[in-house]
């Protein structure tokens, strides 16, 4: 039962066209952010339900302006979103840090 409620909002998640609108955000994060592989995927800007994280939120509210949104810190952990990235840490979530020294 769970499986198949799973599987059927995986489905429609898959074949919206939000989600088609997501995979093209997604692989302009990719161009942005070439060297940040381990974010790339639908947590960077998503919770593990289907809502927009603190990165995602902002983003959308920049119009998906991906450089005007460097400088802040999206998920408040005290690491702007640009040093998140590069240090691919996620951005909207704030269990997620770059190493300490
Ligand atoms: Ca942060
Ligand atoms: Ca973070």
């Amino acid at each position: 039962m769970m499986i198949k409620t799973v599987l059927s909002l995986f489905l429609i998640l898959i074949t919206s066209p939000a989600a088609d609108a997501n995979m093209q955000i997604l692989k302009q994060f990719k161009t942005q952010y070439p060297n940040s592989k381990k974010l790339f995927k639908c947590l960077a800007c998503h919770t593990q339900g289907a809502e927009l994280n603190f990165y995602g939120k902002d983003l959308q509210l920049s119009n998906f302006n991906f450089t005007e949104i460097e400088t802040l810190d999206s998920d408040n952990d005290t690491f702007s979103n640009i040093l998140e990235i590069e240090a691919e840490t996620f951005p909207g979530d704030e269990a997620s840090v770059p190493p300490q020294n």
